[in-house]
């Protein structure tokens, strides 16, 4: 079969809810990926940086294997011995309490926030009911009712109603407008450090620093989401260290699997997962002997093999790189790390044509927000590597 004939086959049997670039990939390795027929691409998304260890990391792979073949799946029903050094290895590499394990991002997303209400009532005393959330306006936390219940994406909502009350919008990027929003009843600001699907935004420094301050001045627990900035995609294992701060809870996922299985995890500073007890929540996947092998591979080899060093000084040269193209289309480069987008001027006509020609020339990569591309190779790319990608990206922005 041909890319179109399995192009033909997704359009005829499945749902439409995606519009996928017209690649059709079948292998990977690193940095690298090949199409059915053969060409060679360079992955400048890394599955949305779930794949930061590169595609098809050989030491994840062979835990994934060995585990494979002794046990998959316990349930929580009883214990397994991949799960207790699995905690061990999360909780020592990223200096945190305690762990929830879940799967998908947006589970993560969802156990913080049952875990912040819950706090909220028993610790804080908000009373019953009244529990609020606070979140920033263009947020992506993922595609549950509830998460895009409080989305400023209007398609992202539109026809899902009606939706879980309990959060307030404010903008991002703003620490006043944190401190005005806070209420008595407010238990929990949910952020991302740096806006992904919302475009590549970089809040300004100090920013960080700011919300935690309010945070402890209200008695109010900052979760960060860093789905996407965690696991060394901004240059340092999370981008909260960047402001030198640490969140109450963390959320990861993505990368935590090095893209070989979902995994996800909410990691808590303080303890404010003390306030599960037996039944209150659960998965029958969450923390499976699987996937915590493959979790406990994936986070060595970000730590052993360098990668997010190399996220940093790479992610550095390429985005001043890219800053010296001159191109009439570009508005701004921004971004840290190996999290990088390209802005386009809106007369550009939109990204998604560039994504196009970048893919022709063999470097695929994704559009956000109509204007923006966004640059994120796996965390193992090299310079050399980057040149040959940035000799190409320059071809593509400056024709035209
Ligand atoms: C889609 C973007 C990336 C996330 C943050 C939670 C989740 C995500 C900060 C949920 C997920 C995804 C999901 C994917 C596209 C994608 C994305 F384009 F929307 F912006 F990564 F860049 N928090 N991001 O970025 O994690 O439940 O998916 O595991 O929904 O189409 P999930």
């Amino acid at each position: 079969m041909k890319s179109d004939d399995y192009i033909r086959l997704e359009n005829k049997y499945g749902a439409s809810n995606y519009k996928p670039l017209d690649v059709v990939l079948s292998r990977g390795e690193g940095i690298w990926v090949w199409d059915v027929e053969g060409r060679k691409y360079m992955d400048c998304l890394s599955s949305y940086s779930a794949v930061n260890q590169g595609h098809c990391h050989p030491k994840i792979l062979s835990a994934l294997k060995e585990q494979a073949e002794k046990l998959t799946l316990v349930s929580r029903a009883f214990h397994s011995d991949q799960l207790g050094p699995f905690y061990q290895e999360v909780c020592e590499r990223t200096k945190s309490h305690s762990v929830l394990p879940m799967n998908s991002g947006a589970e993560a997303v969802e156990t913080a926030i049952k875990a912040v209400r819950k706090w909220g009532y028993q610790e804080k005393k908000v009373a019953p009911g009244q529990a609020e959330i606070i979140v920033c306006e263009n947020n992506f936390h993922g595609r549950t009712l509830t998460i895009i219940g409080f989305s400023t994406e209007e398609q992202y909502k539109d026809g899902y109603a009606p939706f879980t009350p309990g959060f307030k919008i404010i903008p991002f990027g703003d620490a006043e407008a944190l401190e005005a929003a806070i209420t008595p009843n407010t238990v929990g600001f949910l952020v991302e450090p740096i806006q992904g699907e919302g475009g590549v935004i970089v809040p300004p420094t100090g920013y960080l620093k700011s919300v935690r301050e309010i945070c402890d001045q209200n008695n109010v627990m900052l979760v960060l989401d860093e789905i996407q900035t965690g696991l060394g995609r901004t240059g340092k294992l999370f981008a909260e260290e960047h402001e030198d701060i640490e969140s109450d809870l963390t959320l990861i996922g993505k990368a935590l699997s090095g893209g070989f299985y979902p995994v996800s995890a909410v990691l808590s500073n303080k303890e404010v997962l003390g306030v599960f007890k037996p039944g209150d929540h659960g998965s029958t996947f969450g923390g499976n002997p699987l996937a915590c092998a493959v979790a406990r591979a994936a986070l060595s080899v970000l730590f052993e093999e360098k990668m997010i060093e190399n996220a940093a000084v790479q992610g550095k040269y390429f985005q001043k790189r890219l800053k010296e193209i001159k191109s009439p289309h570009i508005k701004e480069v921004r971004g840290k790390g190996l999290l990088i987008g390209v802005e386009l001027f809106p007369e550009a006509g939109g990204a998604r044509k560039f994504c196009e020609a970048l893919r022709d020339k063999g470097i695929l990569c994704k559009e956000t927000h109509t204007h923006v591309i966004r640059l994120a190779p796996p965390l193992i790319i090299q310079q050399n590597e980057l040149n040959w990608a940035l000799e190409r990206i320059r071809e593509v922005l400056t024709k035209g």
